[in-house]
């Protein structure tokens, strides 16, 4: 009898939880299609922005090939704002660096991480921070015109700034198997997506580069592997990406400090399998309302009175 209940509960829950996603995800199909994000793209042609040589070429590449490479330089043309980043940045590696040492000692655990990513240390994660941009230059990056123009005009509707933090990923243990994020998968919670990395240290192949297989971003030229749709979550394994991927379609982007990745991430990527050098990054994901309905949470909340800027209003509220 007591078996039977066990059996007939979990069955239930099972039941329940496919419910549950599928309302999730006809949740986001109705806000993408008909609702939040048509709103979104209508208030992007209502104003149109100008875009210089370098954001086009920019959007072209995400447009074909799902991702770019940029140096900081080129994407954030301020000088002041470029130095208060990588300080920023320089700042949480620091204090980062002395938490570590302190845990090591056997002081209790008090940096940033999210269970099952470990791996990976957070300036901010989803703790409730409330960023003021006077106050934190990365964020004040992520909402330039310069950004947030490429986000708008790449996803072709106004954004959402779902995302803000610095990462750093201390090199695993001898002997560790890549999980959680280091394997090959898609974001499944948005396929309007464009992410920013920038490495705040030189990446080699030991530091766990991010690595993408271009051309993998819904209607991209190898997106036939396993197609993104909302919730579909699941990692692929090396050899299903090998099988379907042209070798010369993987990158692997080790690069210097001072490097900015834009990616579109419900295409195939990974990262963070640092092995001998740690890895620290900047990183911003600019999503569609529709993600942020559904799907996404965000992970901070505006300082102050908000935005006149009516797209930075909207990006950030
Ligand atoms: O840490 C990495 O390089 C991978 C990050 C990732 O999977 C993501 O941001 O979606």
């Amino acid at each position: 009898m007591h078996r039977q209940r066990t059996h007939l509960a979990a069955r239930v829950t099972h039941v329940a939880k496919a419910l549950e996603r599928r309302g999730i995800a006809t949740t986001y199909k109705v806000h993408d299609r008909a609702l939040a994000n048509r709103a979104s793209r209508r208030q992007l042609s209502g104003s149109p922005v100008e875009l210089d040589e370098t954001q086009r070429r920019i959007i072209e590449a995400l447009d074909t090939d799902g991702y770019i490479v940029v140096p900081f330089d080129e994407l954030i043309i301020d000088d002041a704002l470029r130095s208060d980043v990588l300080a920023q940045g320089d700042t949480f590696v620091a204090d980062t660096e002395r938490g570590l040492a302190a845990e090591a000692e056997g002081a209790e655990a008090a940096l940033r991480r999210r269970a099952g990513k470990e791996f990976v240390v957070r300036a901010y994660s989803f703790e409730g921070v409330t960023l003021d941009p006077a106050r934190d230059a990365w964020f004040r990056a992520a909402i330039s015109h310069r950004l947030l123009d490429i986000a708008n005009s790449y996803l072709r509707m106004w954004a959402k700034l779902s995302y803000v933090d610095m990462w750093y990923t201390a090199p695993q243990p001898a002997g560790a198997e890549r999980a959680a994020s280091q394997l090959w998968h898609r974001d499944f919670d948005d396929k309007h997506l464009l992410k920013a990395f920038l490495y705040l240290v030189d990446v080699d192949a030991s530091a766990g580069p991010f690595e993408y297989v271009g051309g993998s971003q819904p209607g991209g030229r190898h997106n036939e592997t396993r197609q993104w749709a909302p919730m579909r979550t699941g990692r692929f394994t090396e050899e299903e990406v090998n099988k379907h991927v042209p070798a010369d379609a993987i990158q692997t982007f080790t690069a210097p400090r001072g490097t900015v990745i834009l990616c579109n991430t419900s295409g195939l990527h990974r990262g963070g399998f640092a092995t001998e050098r740690p890895r620290a990054l900047a990183t911003a994901t600019y999503c569609s309302p529709a993600s942020l309905k559904a799907l996404s949470e965000r992970n901070y909340a505006p300082a102050g009175d908000a935005p006149a800027d009516p797209a930075v209003r909207f990006a950030t509220n």
